[in-house]
């Protein structure tokens, strides 16, 4: 990984002319591709997506890690190596980790036929009856629930019933090697208390609008991870579904909510450019400030990157809009 590391910097620094990191950047990236709601996609889009991320399930692990695994398990298994010990969430670096990740998944689409951009589910849109959103269609979107009955996986894991995804059998739970059917327990509302079922409130309007409210990015990371990422891990994945452990890219939603996420973070940055498209400050778990050349360890599925690639969307190494 240090290898890896300093040849990223080594070519960096011969590719570069020292001036005018800016001018490069905006030349470098020219027609960006566009991400999409899943919601407003079109069904050859959807179709392509969903059958990418089956063919994902049939390519060999770039990791080797267990010989039953792919490279679709690949993204849950390092996600979980970044998480215990923690370096990805509670801080700074969860914001451009998740999207230089993102970006990963989306190549590795592309190696499976996909030519579209990764898409999102647009979950702030959706809080009050989020089980009833487009990203849960049986045949154009992910399945739904997971359900007792749909057995196969014994108590603990709630097996997903419907839907393209409903025989894929992720290798890793919580970082072991422990092959299961993709599990949901989406977490049920409580209606008298005009509580929505997975969570919803956690990520309607009021949560989103103070999540925006913050102008310094110590401030708005976390408000972000908290809340809606983390509701919307909850919600889906409650005790017995993929989405909770930290294995939750096993679920291919994964990626259209973090997808949101990140999008969340681009309308931010959005607002004011000029001082927010670099803003990247806060404390890191080791106690010292993040900077932006932090590094984003990919463990091999990727090499590794720097924060300040994965700032702008529309330069660095990064070439995309909403
Ligand atoms: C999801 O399914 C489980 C198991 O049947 C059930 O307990 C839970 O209430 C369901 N969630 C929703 C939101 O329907
Ligand atoms: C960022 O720029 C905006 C618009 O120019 C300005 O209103 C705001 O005070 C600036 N914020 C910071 C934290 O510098
Ligand atoms: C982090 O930066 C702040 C200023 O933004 C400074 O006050 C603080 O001393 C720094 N902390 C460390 C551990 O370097
Ligand atoms: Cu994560």
């Amino acid at each position: 990984m240090k290898f890896l590391h300093l040849v990223t910097l080594a070519s960096a620094a011969l590719a570069l002319p020292s001036d005018s990191l800016a001018s490069r950047q905006k030349k470098a990236c020219t027609s960006p591709k566009v991400r999409k709601n899943w919601a407003k996609a079109t069904s050859a889009e959807k179709k392509s997506y969903i059958d990418a991320v089956l063919c994902l399930a049939t390519k060999p692990s770039r990791l080797r890690v267990s010989t039953h695994s792919t490279l679709y398990d690949d993204f849950g298994y390092i996600h979980a190596q970044l998480t215990e010990p923690q370096r990805i969430h509670g801080e700074p670096v969860f914001l451009p980790w998740h999207r230089y990740f993102v970006q990963v998944y989306e190549d590795a689409l592309h190696s499976c036929g996909y030519t579209g951009a990764a898409m999102y589910w647009d979950w702030s849109a959706d809080w009050a009856a989020p089980s009833k959103a487009a990203v849960w269609d049986p045949v154009l979107g992910f399945g739904g629930n997971g359900s007792d009955s749909a057995d196969g996986n014994g108590p603990g894991k709630l097996r997903v019933a419907d839907g393209p995804f409903r025989n894929l059998r992720p290798t890793y739970w919580n970082g072991a090697v422990d092959p299961h059917w993709l599990s949901r327990d989406w977490i049920p509302g409580f209606p008298a208390d005009g509580q929505p079922e997975m969570i919803g409130n956690a990520y309607g309007p009021a949560i989103m609008d103070e999540v925006n409210s913050w102008t310094v990015y110590e401030r708005f990371w976390p408000a972000l991870e908290s809340s809606p990422h983390g509701a919307v891990h909850a919600g889906i994945g409650g005790g017995r579904g993929d989405m909770s452990p930290v294995s939750s890219p096993n679920d291919p939603i994964f990626f259209l909510h973090h997808t949101m996420v990140d999008k969340v973070w681009w309308q931010w940055q959005q607002r004011s450019p000029g001082n927010r498209t670099f803003a990247y400050t806060g404390l890191r778990n080791d106690g010292k400030n993040a900077t932006l050349n932090d590094v984003l360890p990919m463990l091999g599925l990727a090499p590794e990157g720097i924060v300040k690639d994965y700032m702008n969307t529309k330069g660095g190494v990064l070439c995309y809009t909403y």
